[in-house]
């Protein structure tokens, strides 16, 4: 076996990261060389993503690579979050600054776009739900809105195919990030033209599909000499950060429900193909491309972002606690007071989110969280809730039960919320690893690199190099049960 030092930059929506990976043909060894924020800059009226400074952290993070490596360094992949994108005009330039996907221009925007093509048949011919972030509703609202701009634009990439591209000079799709967009048909992995069409969506903007693992190309000869460095092989990897993190689930043979935690949660399960059907639109589930040839079913929760708008909120206000501080302050409260439906749209942009959640409790007739920590407790209840809805709709769609809960990627750190879980859901939860997802890019870069066989060997491996931690159900079945119908009254699903 070859020893391999790879480099995983991975975008969050908060801040990036980027990992030296290690792996000795057994186990892998992570080490953070750089980390950065990652704050959207609000232009006007619009909402951008500060593209040419992720760009630059990815240069500084592969220098630095180089350093720690003493030049050893065989490859680069980054992961992003999905659906956003930036447009080449036909000499490569950018076209624009690419937008963040909580940008308001798309409000509305499915309802519109449903009088071309119904969001029914849109959802049939892709299978991923209708969130107005989708490409498909982002690329839309531009061609009522900025028409000019589309008609100018040679090529769409998404964030991570453009930070390759800027690279490489490569222009390719992956597959992982770009089934995020709703313009992928999930049975042929390729573009659906049908889509296109009917939306008016110029077909000439997308790029071929390559699949996680492909070797894209080499540090272009400019960037090696801006960076003053070697060769250095660009991979990409499942280059969405949830495709990622879930194929490190340390899992064993048996069937098993995911929960990949960060600002989002995205909670499912892996197949071999889409389930596309009346019921799994109308439950809201998503079917994206996986690491590995596999499709994944999942539901996009708004996960902590609810919790890590009040930390910033509150910090506007001089209280600078931190996430550990919250939990052990929410870990003292009563719990199952109130709950929010963390989907509900009032929690979707940026903003005084204590007291939107505070106005949902008043609104849906519950008693209103006065302190902070019984705010962070009933948004944690909440999410412990919206995992057993979301369990059982799963096992609903699949007709499969999946009797243990990997949790995998940031908010595994939160043990409060890992414990709720595994009490709300009856399942035992099995915990880790924290940096799922450059540990999942790092691992399909080292397959590409013809050392590691598929996806049971790299679960091995994670099991091996990161010891997973288990929350069992415990006793308090009975309360869950009681909190369970009264969350399920107000979020209206399935009871
Ligand atoms: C998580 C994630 C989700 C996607 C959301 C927005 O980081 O990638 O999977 O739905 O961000 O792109």
């Amino acid at each position: 076996n070859k020893t391999l030092n790879m480099l995983a930059v991975d975008y969050g929506a908060s801040s990036g990261r980027a990992m030296l990976g290690h792996y000795d043909g057994s186990r892998l060894q992570l080490r953070e060389i750089r980390r950065f924020e990652n704050e959207p800059v609000r232009l006007g009226s619009g909402l951008h993503w500060d593209f040419p400074r992720l760009y630059a952290e990815l240069l500084h993070s592969i220098r630095s690579f180089q350093r720690e490596t003493g030049g050893s360094g065989v490859s680069v992949a980054v992961d992003t979050w999905g659906v956003d994108f930036g447009l080449l005009d036909r000499n490569g330039s950018l076209l624009g600054i690419p937008y963040h996907y909580r940008d308001g221009r798309t409000n509305g925007v499915p309802e519109l776009a449903a009088e071309r093509l119904p969001l029914e048949r849109l959802y049939a011919l892709t299978g991923i739900e209708i969130m107005q972030i989708n490409t498909v509703f982002q690329l839309y609202a531009m061609l009522q809105r900025n028409k000019p701009l589309v008609d100018l634009a040679d090529t769409l990439l998404f964030t991570p195919d453009l930070l390759n591209y800027f690279l490489t000079g490569e222009r390719a799709a992956e597959y992982s990030i770009a089934s995020t967009s709703g313009l992928l048909d999930p049975y042929v992995r390729d573009w659906s033209g049908e889509t296109m069409k009917a939306l008016g969506i110029p077909a000439r903007l997308f790029p071929d599909v390559v699949m996680p693992g492909n070797v894209l190309g080499e540090l272009a000869p400019s960037v090696r000499e801006e960076l003053q460095t070697g060769r250095l092989t660009v991979i990409n990897a499942a280059s969405h950060d949830t495709a990622s993190a879930i194929a490190v689930a340390p899992a064993g043979s048996g069937p098993f429900a995911y929960i990949s935690t960060g600002t989002w949660s995205l909670m499912g399960v892996e197949r071999e193909s889409p389930v596309i059907t009346p019921e799994s639109g109308r439950l809201g589930y998503t079917n994206e491309g996986g690491a590995f040839g596999k499709t994944v079913l999942l539901k996009n929760i708004m996960g902590l972002w609810l919790l890590q708008e009040c930390k910033r909120h509150w910090s506007g206000e001089g209280v600078n606690w931190s996430y550990a501080q919250l939990q052990e302050l929410a870990e003292r409260e009563p719990g199952h007071q109130s709950f929010v439906d963390p989907a509900h749209p009032s929690f979707l942009a940026p903003g005084d989110m204590p007291r939107r959640v505070q106005d949902y409790c008043r609104e849906t007739g519950q008693a209103v969280p006065q302190t902070k920590a019984a705010i962070v407790r009933c948004i944690l209840d909440s999410l412990a809730l919206k995992f057993r809805q979301t369990l059982e709709e799963l096992e609903l769609l699949t007709r499969q039960s999946f009797p243990v809960i990997h949790m995998v990627g940031g908010g595994v750190q939160n043990e409060l919320l890992c414990r709720l879980t595994a009490e709300a859901t009856g399942r035992p939860v099995i915990a880790g690893p924290v940096e799922a997802t450059a540990i999942g890019n790092l691992l399909v870069q080292a397959s590409a690199h013809g050392e590691i066989s598929g996806l049971n060997e790299i679960r091995e491996i994670v099991g091996r190099s990161f010891p997973p931690a288990t929350y069992e159900p415990g006793h308090t079945g009975n309360q869950w049960q009681a909190s369970y119908e009264k969350y399920a009254k107000l979020t209206r699903t399935i009871a």
